[in-house]
């Protein structure tokens, strides 16, 4: 409790701030993490469906992953944890949020600009004319679909192997570079570029807060290593 008291006063005298999010934001929404108790890493092989390799070998395969994955992303709202962060980026003078998560839920919580380093499951992509589309609907009626063009599309999110949006990464670390706090919420932090944004924020003298329901691989070296539900302990920390 005295780690969150002294957390909530650094947090509160910062004028600059970085946050980097993962997949245990949106837990308390109900949708599922990758790794960890219910992770989808447990139940489906990412090198067969988070690959570019992976699509080109069945395409129709992914899409039904990814439908699935829509049709239950669909159905959640943002928690607690979303909606303080939009509370916290109006208070503070510099504010940088940093996703992994490809769900939108920043989106729909309010936040204002969002660095989404693995894309975005409600945008497609051509892989024929690299035309480049928002898509809401839940679940698509016809798999695998297509562009204008004829092309076959994908989904708008980075597979492993596959560079980030150019330039994303560069924005991220100017970020975290100069800023004072930088919060770490709900990744496991062993997927990198991301991942390296937690040991950089260190060397660059940020003040370094971890919330997490589990210790993750930089617990032991972050300032501030918080345990506990993000949708409990972000409200508290602000
Ligand atoms: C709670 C909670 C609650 C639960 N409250 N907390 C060897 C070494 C180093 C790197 C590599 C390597 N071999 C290959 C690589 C590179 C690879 C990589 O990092 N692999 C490692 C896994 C080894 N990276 C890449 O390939 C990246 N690209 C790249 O490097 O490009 C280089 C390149 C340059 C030029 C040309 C070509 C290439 C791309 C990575 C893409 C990751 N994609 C995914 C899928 C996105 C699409 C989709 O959603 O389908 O992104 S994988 C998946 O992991 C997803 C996530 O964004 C990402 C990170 O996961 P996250 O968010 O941390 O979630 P979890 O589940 O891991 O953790 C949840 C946490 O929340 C847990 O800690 C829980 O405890 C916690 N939690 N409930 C608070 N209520
Ligand atoms: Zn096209």
């Amino acid at each position: 409790m005295a780690d969150i008291e002294q957390a909530r006063r650094r947090l509160a005298e910062a004028q600059s701030v970085a946050v980097l999010t993962g997949a245990g934001i949106s837990a308390e929404s109900g949708i599922p993490t990758f790794r960890g108790a219910g992770g989808l890493w447990n139940n489906y092989r990412f090198e067969d469906l988070a690959t570019p390799e992976a699509f080109a070998r069945d395409p129709s395969l992914v899409w039904e992953w990814y439908n699935w994955r829509r049709e239950a992303i669909a159905k959640a709202a943002p928690n607690a944890a979303h909606k303080a962060l939009v509370k916290l980026e109006i208070a503070k003078p510099h504010f940088t949020l940093i996703t992994q998560n490809v769900d939108g839920l920043h989106d729909l919580a309010g936040s204002g600009r969002i660095l989404k380093l693995h894309g975005d499951i409600w945008r497609m992509r051509c892989t024929t004319c690299g035309a480049n589309w928002p898509d809401r609907r839940p679940s698509l009626p016809k798999l695998p679909p297509h562009c204008a063009c004829g092309g076959l599309a994908r989904p708008g999110v980075v597979w492993f192997g596959e560079p980030l949006p150019e330039g994303m990464m560069k924005e991220a670390e100017h970020a975290v570079e100069s800023c004072e706090v930088f919060l770490v919420v709900g990744t496991s932090a062993v997927v990198y570029p991301a991942a390296g944004l937690v040991p950089f924020a260190k060397q660059s003298g940020a003040v370094v807060m971890e919330i997490n329901t589990e210790p993750t691989a930089f617990s032991e070296t972050v300032d501030f290593a918080l345990q506990g539900p993000a949708g409990e302990l972000l409200p508290q920390l602000l």
